[in-house]
């Protein structure tokens, strides 16, 4: 028989194990198999079930280092909402002989009064500090359709008979970005591919033809630095922003403490009075209290909702900033704080998260 691939997330089809991904049973395999959709995408379409990913690292590896092998023409997608996460740099070097283009996705979530030229100039530093080595960078919203037309236009003209892969980490955007394009260039008004955010959605390469040759949609390798990993869907629902962020801004004095959740307890430990602008979901609660009472607040709020959401068996760190004045304290999958003065600040979360901090980029 013929081998089937999933068209929502590049699964081979099987009939064996109901838990796979590819899994359709064998008596709906009898009709049209054109374009099926496998019982993963199905369940992960309709009803947001959480479905773990299957692919690994040697897979993520192989399927880079083959694409690193052919001449093409690379689209990597960063999320500007999780830029340093989705910056993977050690994946670079896999594909950096070919032709790059890099496109910023997930505009819609920050301030529409940054300057995109602006944005992208300070940005490029970034990318070389990174390795990549850009022809070419868009600005776009995937979900929003912003810049995808111009994007497509730019891939017909420089496409030069090669196959474009659109490549990034997990939950990036690729799978949001090639529906757009498909609907931009054919009479499709249905998203083709699974897109869901879940990280590891598209389980395999999805082949969609383009011009002469064709555009290829990529599994994300998962980024464990960062929030959503350890969240259920309930707090996901919290923390992931939907619409442009409107930052909460708070005056803070020395000895002061500010929750972000149950997720970031976050206290000023020494400076003048400074402003802390906090770029995270408007449904994310934000407590402000003086740090000497955090200890009794936590026990009087340790069995109700207060500090929601929590990692369950979370082992925390702390770790502790100078803050040299206009500057972003990253929280990765959560947002930022753009952190106005000097001063010096700790941080108490989960041990596996990574929180950095940068140079003022959009507060
Ligand atoms: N706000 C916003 N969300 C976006 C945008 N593009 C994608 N998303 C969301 O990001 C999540 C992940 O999107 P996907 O297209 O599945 O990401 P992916 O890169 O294909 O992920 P994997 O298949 O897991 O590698 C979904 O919830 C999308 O709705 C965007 O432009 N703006
Ligand atoms: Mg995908």
């Amino acid at each position: 028989m013929e081998e089937l691939y999933c068209i929502g997330c590049g699964s081979k089809i099987q009939s064996e194990d109901k838990e796979q991904a590819g899994y359709i049973p064998a008596s709906k395999l009898a009709g049209d198999t054109e374009s099926i959709v496998c019982h993963r995408c199905f369940r992960l379409r309709h009803y947001n079930e959480i479905i773990p990913s299957t692919v690994t690292m040697d897979d993520y590896y192989d399927i880079l280092s083959s694409i690193g092998k052919e001449d093409a023409l690379i689209v990597k997608i960063i999320d500007l909402f999780d830029l340093e996460g989705s910056m993977m740099p050690e994946l670079a070097k896999l594909t950096n002989q070919q032709e790059l283009i890099v496109l910023l996705n997930k505009r819609d979530l920050l301030p529409k009064s940054i300057n995109n030229q602006k944005l992208i100039h300070r940005l490029l530093k970034t990318f070389s500090e990174n390795n990549l080595k850009p022809t070419k960078v868009f600005i776009m919203s995937a979900v929003k359709k912003q810049s995808i037309d111009e994007i497509a236009h730019y891939l017909e003209e420089h496409q030069n008979n090669r196959n474009i892969y659109v490549v990034g980490a997990s939950n990036v955007g690729k799978s949001t970005f090639l529906n757009a394009l498909i609907k931009s260039f054919t009479d499709i008004k249905e998203d083709v591919i699974t897109v869901s955010h879940q990280a590891g959605t598209t389980q395999n390469v999805i082949e969609i033809p383009f011009l002469e040759k064709s555009i290829i949609d990529t599994p994300g390798l998962i980024n464990e630095h960062q929030f959503l990993a350890y969240i259920d869907q309930k707090a996901m629902k919290i923390v992931i922003p939907k619409k442009e962020i409107k930052p909460r801004v708070f005056q803070l004095n020395p000895e002061q403490t500010l929750f972000l959740g149950g997720l970031v307890e976050l206290n000023y430990l020494e400076g003048e009075q400074n402003s802390f602008a906090c770029y995270v979901n408007q449904l994310l609660n934000i407590h402000r209290t003086k740090t000497e009472k955090v200890a009794e607040l936590k026990e009087t709020h340790k069995d109700d909702e207060f500090f929601y959401p929590t990692i369950k068996e979370s082992k925390l760190k702390t770790l502790t900033f100078r803050i040299k004045g206009d500057e972003e304290l990253v929280l990765p999958g959560l947002g930022f704080v753009s952190i106005k003065h000097r001063g010096k600040i700790s941080v108490t979360l989960d041990e596996r998260i990574t929180p950095i901090v940068r140079g003022k980029l959009f507060g």
